[in-house]
């Protein structure tokens, strides 16, 4: 049984309007997690044959090279992981499969299945989705097309049997995610994969749980059940990227800090195993203080990304986020003291929002003083409270994204939704805030003091250009 795991291109990746992205330039040259879990439970667990195809690199494969590996490899199943931002891509990565092997089970998985999973199946090229976490699933079906069973009763899982659509019963997500063995990092070369603010890369990158217990409107965060993995197996995992060339580790998670005990166990750990790797990761400003960020420092954390979303109370209640501005306050400043950089994520354009309270935002952008800010103009996202909300609105016209989930389009242009502010408002706050922050002399001065080679100065004069030339 052959197995091909395909991370698909970005050629035709939806657009976020304005200049959104720019500080994320690169890092969708992030390697895929899901498939690298997914690779590595099946040689666990299966004796197929598994391959990762990856186009996702800075120097990426094209559709010839993926014919190639077709025809050469021969996949019994090919499994797709998909993104709603690359719903295109991996429709074309699909027919490409059909057309070249029509025999070949497609089969989908990722956030955007979880979401629209039916729309996916109303698509001609695709045989099979899998709805929720894949590392079991998936061997289940490769365990049941080895013996030549059917897929009944199957659990995360629908397919089609002739006309029909069959939606077997959803699975749980595994309690424990230390059930799953290391991600499987053999298909890359390290060296390839950076992201623009890294101060050491290549960096690895590592989730050290899974799911969030938050409710934040905006989020698209699917399985809110919080689990961590071992203090043991994530260090485990540290020492093992250390021993194959990387630098650096960037914690993945999208709530780093959400248990105390979690972090203080990773930290004692790493302190007591003597690690010495950097890491970076992804907090909340509430759940810290003084002694927990100096403990961090201690075991090697050198840069915090925080999501401060808004200055203004207000909004931050009404996003659910549960967080206030004084603790965002705090937050950037125990950081500051305990010598880690921070990256500060700012959300421009709530419902109700106005100009005056986003110009609000942008200047705690600059009090906080991170290292890097990122600013985004708020985009409803399929699956968050936020875009329930704006369906009620004749204004944002639509579900346009179930339009897009049924008939893909390259690069679909995302929405935003002008309640308050309009859309104009909102992208020159988003251009001009980058541009001020971005082109600060001090800014400057710190960037080519920390200039790492000539990548690093074209990735940098690279996103220079897009602040200015972006209208
Ligand atoms: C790291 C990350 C990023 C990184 C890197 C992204 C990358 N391309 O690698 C950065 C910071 C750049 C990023 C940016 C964005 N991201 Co992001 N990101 C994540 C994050 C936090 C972790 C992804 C991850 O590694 N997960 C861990 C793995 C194990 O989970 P997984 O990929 O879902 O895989 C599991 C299952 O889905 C399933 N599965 C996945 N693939 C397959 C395939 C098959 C065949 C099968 C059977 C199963 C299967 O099995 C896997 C194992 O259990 C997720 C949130 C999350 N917690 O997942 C958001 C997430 C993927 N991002 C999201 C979004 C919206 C964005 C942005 C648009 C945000 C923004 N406003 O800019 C940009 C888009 C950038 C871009 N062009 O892609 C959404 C996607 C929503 C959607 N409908 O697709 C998510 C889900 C966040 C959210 N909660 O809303 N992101
Ligand atoms: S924004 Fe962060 S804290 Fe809120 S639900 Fe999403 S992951 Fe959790």
């Amino acid at each position: 049984m052959k197995v091909l795991l395909v991370n698909p291109p970005t050629d035709h990746e939806a657009i976020m309007p304005g200049t959104s992205q720019i500080l994320f330039m690169q890092h969708k040259h992030s390697p895929p997690m899901g498939l690298m879990y997914i690779k590595s439970y099946l040689k666990k667990h299966t004796d197929a044959e598994v391959r990762l195809f990856n186009f996702q690199l800075p120097d990426p494969p094209d559709a010839s090279d993926f014919k190639h590996t077709l025809i050469e490899f021969r996949p019994d199943l090919v499994g797709i992981t998909i993104t709603s931002m690359y719903w295109y891509d991996a429709c074309q990565v699909a027919r490409t499969v059909k057309d070249v092997l029509p025999k070949t089970l497609v089969v989908a998985g990722g956030p955007h299945i979880w979401v629209y999973a039916s729309e996916t199946l109303a698509q001609r090229e695709f045989d099979m989705v899998v709805v929720g976490e894949g590392e079991i699933t998936m061997t289940e079906i490769v365990h049941r097309l080895e013996s030549g069973s059917d897929m009944d009763g199957l659990s995360g899982i629908w397919y089609k049997s002739g006309d029909r659509v069959i939606r077997n019963p959803a699975r749980q997500v595994e309690p424990n995610p230390d059930r799953f063995p290391l991600p499987d990092r053999s298909d890359f070369d390290v060296r390839q994969h950076r992201f623009l603010i890294d101060k050491w890369w290549p960096a690895a990158t590592v989730l050290t749980n899974r799911g969030c217990p938050h409710k934040c409107t905006f989020c698209m965060n699917n399985d809110h059940l919080y689990r961590t993995r071992r203090a043991e197996s994530v260090i485990n995992e540290m020492v093992q990227c250390k021993k194959m060339g990387y630098r650096s580790v960037d914690f993945f998670d999208d709530n780093f800090n959400q248990s105390r005990k979690h972090v203080e166990s990773i930290c004692n750990g790493v302190i007591g195993r003597q690690v010495n790797i950097p890491w970076a990761c992804r907090c909340r400003v509430d759940n810290l203080d003084k002694d927990l960020i100096r403990l961090m420092a201690e075991a090697g954390c050198y840069r915090i990304h925080f999501g401060v979303e808004s200055a203004n109370q207000k909004t931050l209640d009404d996003i659910k986020k549960g967080t206030t501005v004084q603790q965002c306050r705090e937050a950037f400043a125990m950081a500051n003291e305990a010598g880690i950089s921070t990256v500060g994520y700012f959300i421009i354009g709530f419902p109700g929002e106005t100009l005056e309270e986003a110009k609000k935002t942008i200047s705690l952008s600059f009090e906080l003083d991170p290292d890097y800010a990122a600013y985004f103009t708020l985009i409803p996202a399929p699956a968050t409270k936020i875009f329930e909300s704006a369906l009620k609105d004749p204004a944002f016209g639509g579900d346009y994204f179930r339009g897009y989930a049924l008939h893909p389009i390259p690069n679909l242009v995302l929405k935003v939704w002008p309640t308050i502010m309009t859309e104009k408002q909102m992208l020159d706050l988003v251009r001009h805030a980058y541009f001020k922050f971005y082109f600060r002399p001090s800014f400057i001065m710190r960037s080519i003091s920390q200039l790492n080679g000539f990548k690093d100065i074209f990735a940098k004069t690279g996103m220079a250009l897009k602040i200015i030339t972006t209208k």
